[in-house]
């Protein structure tokens, strides 16, 4: 393991003003995104669009990193060039999802595991070949009745740690994200006491399995209400839980966490995140973002898969990365939006 490129490229991907793009859903997960703005899930399509993201002009100012699927990674631009240079032209480094997504927890279908270990040195060999330098295995614990149970927090913690290790091995960041899921009634209180159970268990079988914390980044949740609770926290109360939850579960050493948008807004995810940054000041870790939905929805609505629409399209994406860039250094404020508008 060459320790000090991973510290390198995880410090670069959190470097101020800059977060990462989450481009990597899979077929059934773009598939469904794109129905709902009445796109067709084609090969070509999906390449369309993605190249459409990676060719924004001067994304790589707010952009330090785009987490890509294993079809993209193997894809072209419309001249020729591999998806993943067009990024590194952008002076952002690719990276890629390396699960095989989720299957439902045996004896507690509610409840889901990753897989995906099977093979993974192998993959990890090839997608270093094809240009990726960190790598993003997610794993999802559900609130509910009676769940989430012990088996699954450590089934998914070793997973999530198993797979660190496999990535530092083969000189690629491990992104660990164990994402507590937004959906339900819970309250802030109840995500908070879920994510600090999820976040210590993975944390200790991270130092179980002997991975290096300066070489690796954390995407988790922010701890909010959950979304069809009848009380909604508001921003300050999501950003002190978050961080205090953070403080009492992430090793310093850690260089920096990268937050999952989860299915909030395009607007909370930003203000949570300028409100966690313009709150604390020194803290152990850098704070910055791993957003799919909050960063591409707007976009992939305008473009609607139309090549007349590339423009508008590019504009709201190089927006949206503009405010998140500055939420990731505290400085973000609703006039900016007004201003763009
Ligand atoms: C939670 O999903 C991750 C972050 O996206 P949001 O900001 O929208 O919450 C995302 O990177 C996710 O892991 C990928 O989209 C892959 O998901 P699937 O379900 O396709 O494996």
């Amino acid at each position: 393991m060459n320790l000090q490129e991973l510290e390198k490229t995880a410090r670069a991907l959190v470097a101020p003003g800059k977060g990462i793009l989450a481009a990597d859903e899979s077929f059934g997960t773009i598939g469904k995104r794109f129905e709902a703005v009445g796109i067709e899930s084609s090969e070509e399509n999906r390449r369309q669009y993605r190249e459409m993201l990676f060719t924004t002009p001067g994304i790589g100012e707010y952009l330090s990193g785009v987490i890509l699927f294993d079809e993209t990674i193997r894809q072209e631009a419309s001249d020729g060039r591999p998806l993943s240079k067009v990024l590194e032209e952008q002076g952002i480094i690719p990276g890629i999802k390396v699960d095989k997504s989720t299957v439902n927890m045996p004896l507690s279908p509610d409840e889901k595991f990753t897989q995906g270990l099977d093979g993974l040195a192998e993959r990890l060999a090839e997608y270093r070949e094809l240009g990726a330098r960190f790598t993003k295995w997610r794993a999802v614990i559900t609130i509910g009745e009676g769940i989430p149970t012990r088996s699954c927090v450590e089934a998914n913690a070793e997973a999530l740690a198993m797979y660190a290790a496999f990535a530092q091995d083969h000189d690629l960041v491990p992104i660990i994200e164990p994402e507590v899921l937004i959906d339900g009634d819970h309250s802030i209180e109840r995500c908070y006491e879920v994510t600090e159970w999820t976040l210590h268990e993975t944390f200790d079988e991270v130092h179980e399995h002997g991975v290096e914390l300066s070489g690796l980044l954390l995407k988790p949740n922010m701890v909010i209400s959950g979304k069809n609770s009848s009380e909604q926290a508001g921003v300050e109360q999501v950003a002190r839980a978050t961080v205090e939850c953070l403080l009492r579960t992430v090793p310093p050493a850690v260089p920096g966490i990268v937050f999952l948008s989860g299915g909030q807004t395009d607007l909370q995810a930003t203000q949570h995140l300028n409100s966690m940054n313009s709150l604390y000041e020194g803290l152990p870790w850098e704070l910055s973002f791993s957003y799919a939905r909050a960063l591409q929805g707007q976009p992939m609505e305008l473009w609607g898969g139309s090549t007349d629409k590339v423009e508008a399209a590019q504009k709201a994406f190089a927006h949206r990365a503009k405010m998140n860039s500055a939420a990731r250094n505290g400085r973000y404020s609703e006039k900016m939006e007004q201003e763009a508008a």
